[in-house]
């Protein structure tokens, strides 16, 4: 399985072509939309997702609701586009124009940002270049792409949730969602302005980012995922680039923003005797094997355990900020201050969907490196086969 995504922040769309998912699978457009509307929301968003509206269309590989195992392009529309045409076409320039007559063009790199080292890499004398494919706007359609992922997991029992644990140095109470099933834990981060199951904490959360909005700054925060079902032996431990943890971390910090991944105590262990870090192991009928405890994430050796997977991601306040950083303008060499004229305030609850998404995507694609399968009824023959291998051995 694999994706490549295309699409400028403020061209005309977005675009992903999946490859890889077996035919057979129900496809359902209102569970597309639902997660791209859940990734437009959350509390901080800025004015750009006010003249948004995502919405799927699916161009290729899927007939009648069913994937045909063939490539399934889907397709958003950028709304803003109208605002942009000019700016941002793909004809070349009118004659006797330069770059100098269009509009918006960037010789400020903001800090923080691909701005700078993008330029240089590909000789960009508008950062705009840079920027527009930097945008985090992307993550609409690898939302989308995981959206597939998320339907074809829960056809096989398998559930991938997201919600926000920290904003701004808030931390929610973290034993919450270990009571919870996976809807009730979609629920409540449903429920939440900010995507996060502790309501006490969303209260401080959404005041911490008026008030960062409020003094023209960003926050940033931690975004945790689980995935529950998975059966025990998916990943690797005889290559390192199928390990599942290294695949998930390697998912988790391809967010635009994020800066580091954690897997169930994560860097805590460091403050821990062993004995307090690993899972006493378990067995009875009804459930086969299981782990008195789930410290480690749900991973042993780079494969799961059958314990739920807990990933988390740290994201950095978003660096377009309304308070002024230094940087220095690329054609006069001067320092200046920068002044933006739009962004969220805090990106974190959009984030934790977009966390979601990927995750599920990477839980997919490794399960199909382990259980190669052309249609459906093959792939759930393979993971059923291993939940009972699993409870008789
Ligand atoms: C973004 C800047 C803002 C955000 C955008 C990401 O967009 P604009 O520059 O148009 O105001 O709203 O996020 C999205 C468009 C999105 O869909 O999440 C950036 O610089 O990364």
């Amino acid at each position: 399985m694999r994706y490549l995504t295309a699409g400028e922040s403020h061209g005309p769309q977005l675009t992903t072509i999946i490859e890889g998912i077996p035919s057979q699978l129900s496809i359902s457009t209102e569970k597309l939309n639902d997660s791209l509307r859940r990734r437009q929301g959350g509390h901080g968003r800025g004015r750009r997702m006010q003249i948004e509206k995502d919405l799927i269309a699916i161009t290729s590989g899927v007939r009648h609701g069913k994937s045909l195992g063939s490539p399934i392009c889907l397709q958003v529309t950028n709304d803003d586009w109208t605002h942009w045409t000019h700016i941002m076409g793909s004809e070349p320039l009118e004659e006797g124009m330069t770059e100098e007559d269009i509009k918006r063009k960037i010789s400020r790199p903001r800090p923080g940002h691909a701005d700078l080292v993008g330029g240089i890499k590909y000789q960009h004398r508008d950062l705009r270049n840079v920027l527009e494919r930097s945008s985090a706007r992307e993550t609409t359609v690898r939302v989308a792409a995981g959206s597939i992922a998320k339907q074809l997991l829960e056809q096989l029992d398998i559930h991938v949730v997201g919600y926000v644990t920290t904003i701004g140095g808030i931390h929610a109470d973290r034993s919450i969602p270990e009571i919870l099933t996976a809807q009730e834990i979609a629920d409540r981060a449903n429920d939440s302005a900010v995507y996060c199951l502790d309501e006490e904490a969303s209260g401080e959360m959404v005041t911490a980012i008026d008030a960062a909005k409020k003094a023209g700054d960003t926050i940033g925060g931690v975004v945790e995922v689980r995935v529950t079902g998975l059966p025990p032996g998916v990943g690797s431990y005889v290559h390192y680039d199928r390990k599942l943890d290294a695949r998930l971390a390697f998912a988790m910090m391809s967010i635009n923003a994020f800066k580091g991944v954690e897997l169930g105590l994560g860097f805590e262990m460091a403050n821990l005797p062993g004995s307090q870090v690993h899972d006493q192991i378990r067995y009875s009928e009804s459930e086969g094997y299981t782990r008195e405890t789930n410290r480690l994430g749900g991973t042993e050796g780079g494969m799961s355990t059958g314990m739920p997977i807990v990933v988390r991601g740290v994201m950095k306040p978003i660096p377009t900020l309304y308070k002024p950083l230094e940087s220095v303008d690329i054609e006069t060499k001067e320092v200046f201050k920068a002044s933006i004229e739009r962004s969220d305030a805090c990106a974190v609850p959009a984030a934790s969907v977009v966390a979601e998404h990927v995750i599920a995507w990477e839980v997919a694609q490794v399960l199909l490196d382990t259980f190669p399968a052309d249609h459906l009824q093959q792939l759930k023959e393979s993971v059923e086969a291993r939940r009972t291998e699993a409870k008789e051995f």
